[in-house]
């Protein structure tokens, strides 16, 4: 039985983060709900027992946990996740703070096992983390040689505040959360521009793919679009292989691989579709078609619950790993 913190428990991840722990059946005894200070002192019925939330301090960050699991934005987690680590608990950390720190693992359980050179384990991006599910068994079976990205992100990404711009929006109010409306927009714009002209979300979707799949040489590019959709974000993934390979190769592998779901009907209007995402698990693939402007390269339409797979349930299941680990 372990003592698990979940911090940043009732934003959307922390809050997702419990429905998972729960139908995973992850054995434990004590839960701590850490959030801000705002939001702590307040009730949360869980799993039939109330808990009071508690405002994250230095001192109960002392304390031993056997898993934090951490959702509360990156200065949050700088200023607690070594304390947490230091007094011997692992953190699992949603944000971006560590993740490409080379003693941190950065983790996809489909794809990837921590080593834990360190008792911090970062949560990737949630784009990238759905991206990487079906590139893996790519990687495997053909090789990887290029990889460029087109995001379609849904406003949850950016939490409550981002989802008020959507609703609020529709009702003719002016963004709060972004620097142009979302309602009835695109949003070629997702975190801050770097000096490259890339944004942040870009330049992470580039690095964390080359990370988890352990191809630092891989040649990978990004363009990430915020658009007016609630929840599930979609990602146009065009890949070259090494190998050659025919689209049938494709259809086949992903219908073999864990966690990944083929739709790919088109005579039948059957695809992955945001809507039809959200709440399942599994990163949905499709409209898998061959890209001839290049040798051995494909188009692939990739959508996934990025509260889910994009945040709580990995976080969950990188979890149950070491769990599982524990257990053999
Ligand atoms: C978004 N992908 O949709 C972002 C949210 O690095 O974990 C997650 C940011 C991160 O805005």
């Amino acid at each position: 039985m372990y003592k698990i913190a979940v911090v940043g428990a009732t934003g959307l991840v922390g809050q997702k983060m419990l429905e998972v722990l729960e139908r995973k059946s992850i054995p434990f005894n004590e839960l701590t709900l850490f959030t801000s200070a705002r939001s702590a002192n307040k009730e949360v019925v869980y799993q039939g027992r109330t808990y009071i939330t508690e405002e994250l301090t230095e001192e109960k960050a002392n304390e031993k946990y056997d898993f934090v699991l951490m959702s509360a934005g990156g200065s949050t987690s700088l200023k607690f996740s070594p304390l947490f680590e230091q007094a011997g608990s692992i953190v699992i950390d949603n944000s971006s703070a560590y993740r490409m720190e080379e003693d941190i693992d950065l983790i996809v359980p489909e794809v990837n096992s921590p080593q834990l050179n360190r008792n911090i384990i970062a949560n990737p991006n949630c784009s990238t983390i759905q991206s990487v599910v079906p590139l893996k068994p790519l990687q495997d079976k053909y090789g990887l040689k290029r990889v460029a990205y087109t995001t379609y992100q849904a406003v949850s990404g950016s939490g409550v505040a981002g989802r008020n711009d959507l609703i609020n929006g529709a009702k003719g109010e002016a963004p709060k959360n972004y620097p142009h409306p979302i309602y009835n927009n695109v949003l070629p714009h997702i975190d801050v521009f770097l000096e490259s002209g890339y944004t942040k979300e870009e330049q992470k979707m580039i690095d964390e793919t080359k990370k988890i799949l352990n191809l630092p040489d891989l040649k990978v590019t990004a363009t990430c679009v915020r658009v007016p959709v609630q929840d599930s974000h979609s990602v146009a993934i065009n890949v070259t292989l090494e190998q050659p390979a025919t689209v049938q190769d494709l259809r086949h592998l992903f219908e073999q691989t864990e966690g990944v779901v083929l739709i790919d009907d088109v005579a039948n209007n059957e695809y992955p579709l945001a809507i039809n995402t959200t709440g399942k698990d599994e990163v949905f693939v499709g409209r898998i078609r061959e890209d001839d402007t290049l040798d051995n390269s494909f188009h692939i339409w990739c959508t996934a619950d990025n509260l889910l797979k994009g945040a709580a349930l990995n976080a969950v299941q990188i979890l149950e790993q070491i769990h599982l680990n524990n257990q053999k």
